[in-house]
């Protein structure tokens, strides 16, 4: 069982991973508008990254004979200065983020809820891997330089990201991670 204050934190995280999933497919969209397919794809599969994040806490709710309640998801922003502006507010995002995971961290102890303290491990080392990300982006688009020629060259590297995650949770995300 989970106990009603960590099902809500709970919920309102998946509602936090569901927007990161939509603020980085419309950070996609938007490199594809400008002609930066590599850039593009590098946010889809952020995208799926969010996706899986979402589900594992969905499926763990369920696992737990919880209730899974979908709020509505924030508009995201759909158009950004420059990509450089684009991976700060990335970071930025992601910074918010782990402090959210953080949150139910110290949640998960204060109810002495074990189980979710386990499932939030997860998370937080997660949470490293994506912060290192985006603040590796960050910094190759600062030494590059944030203008169309120099784009162009890095923009095949961004491209070069491959999926790594399920992109099918048609039999559950836990099934699809191979139990992880
Ligand atoms: Fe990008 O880590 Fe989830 O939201």
């Amino acid at each position: 069982m989970l106990n009603k204050k960590m099902e809500d934190a709970l919920n309102q995280q998946i509602n936090r991973e569901m927007y990161s999933a939509y603020l980085y497919m419309s950070m996609s969209n938007f490199a594809q508008s400008q002609g930066l397919k590599g850039i593009a794809t590098w946010f889809m599969i952020q995208y799926h990254e969010e996706m899986v994040h979402a589900m594992k806490f969905l499926e763990y709710i369920n696992d737990k004979g919880g209730t899974v309640t979908l709020g509505a998801i924030e508009k995201p922003e759909s158009s950004f200065k420059s990509m450089l502006e684009m991976m700060e507010k990335t970071l930025a995002h992601e910074q918010f983020i782990t402090k959210s995971i953080n949150d139910l961290m110290d949640l998960a102890i204060s109810e002495k809820d074990y189980a979710t303290k386990v499932l939030l491990d997860w998370y937080v080392t997660e949470q490293v891997e994506e912060e290192k990300n985006a603040m590796d982006n960050v910094q190759m688009l600062k030494m590059v330089g944030d203008k169309p020629n120099t784009l162009y060259m890095v923009d095949r590297e961004f491209g070069a990201r491959t999926v790594t995650v399920p992109t099918d949770f048609s039999k559950g995300v836990s099934a699809a991670m191979g139990g992880a």
